[in-house]
């Protein structure tokens, strides 16, 4: 038995009391080896505090185990919610990264589609030949630009229809497309082509034959760089025929800038 000294853990006196040998004879036990064992068994968590000789003291011993006990307890548990929210934190910043990555998706989507509605210059005309009446266009001693005056929208304002001639602003590719209808003579004799500048770019000829109602059309998808001219021409000594159903019609728009 331990005559002296501060109440101690079950485990300790049972190691204090093996310490003596067999024969009892007491063996000298170290400080260090004290400390030692006092480390083991807070490390390892032990709690089975017993009263010792010392009523006061053992209290005293009992409420500083205890506390040393919980706060191991509470250690432990902190560590196993910091473990949770490690793992919590990891799966937010993957949804984080994945958000992230999708915004980025979006912000390109609505940077096209702003380029498409606002970003482009919007240029598109349709028109027929006659305001009013009715009758024949020509013939012209030389070929002669047809101006379609009956003008049914222009946005852009790039044709003009006191010339017949559309005039770009801005560099792109183009679509035309136009009609014509023959001249309602026993003998047609009707010729009008597309031109850009001073190119022939496509026709539509009626020459031939005793059908006198005979129509037909043509387009083109160019090129034009800010400045060039697209009209439709009337050969020479040709003609055409039109009246309120508007046969006759030059139409065209931008469909994308270069
Ligand atoms: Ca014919």
């Amino acid at each position: 038995m331990l005559e002296t000294g501060p109440p101690v853990c079950t485990h300790m006196q049972e190691n204090l009391q093996t310490s003596r040998g067999f024969r009892g004879e007491k063996q000298t036990i170290t400080s260090r080896e004290m400390k030692t064992i006092a480390v083991l068994i807070l490390a390892s968590g032990l709690c089975l505090c017993e009263p010792g000789n010392d009523e006061n003291n053992d209290r005293a011993f009992q409420r500083s185990s205890s506390t040393s006990c919980c706060d191991v307890c509470s250690l432990t548990s902190i560590g196993e919610k910091m473990g949770v929210l490690g793992e919590k934190v990891a799966s937010m910043a993957e949804r984080i990264t994945l958000l992230e990555t999708k915004l980025g998706d979006t912000e390109r989507e609505v940077l096209e589609l702003r380029s498409i509605t606002g970003g482009t210059p919007r240029v598109a005309f349709s028109a027929a030949l006659l305001d009013s009446g009715s009758g024949n266009t020509g013939p012209f001693s030389v070929a002669t630009p047809l101006k379609y005056k009956k003008v049914f929208s222009n946005t852009g304002n790039n044709y003009n229809p006191s010339t017949g001639t559309f005039t770009a602003t801005v560099s792109g590719m183009y679509f035309f497309r136009f009609s014509m209808f023959n001249n309602l003579a026993q003998t047609p004799n009707s010729v009008v082509s597309l031109m850009k500048n001073d190119e022939r770019l496509t026709s539509v000829w009626d020459v031939s034959g005793s059908d006198s109602n005979d129509m037909g059309s043509n387009a083109a998808v160019i090129p034009l760089v800010a400045g060039d001219a697209v009209y439709v021409e009337l050969m020479a000594s040709r003609l055409v025929y039109d009246d309120g159903m508007n046969y006759n019609t030059f139409s065209g728009f931008l469909l994308f800038t270069m």
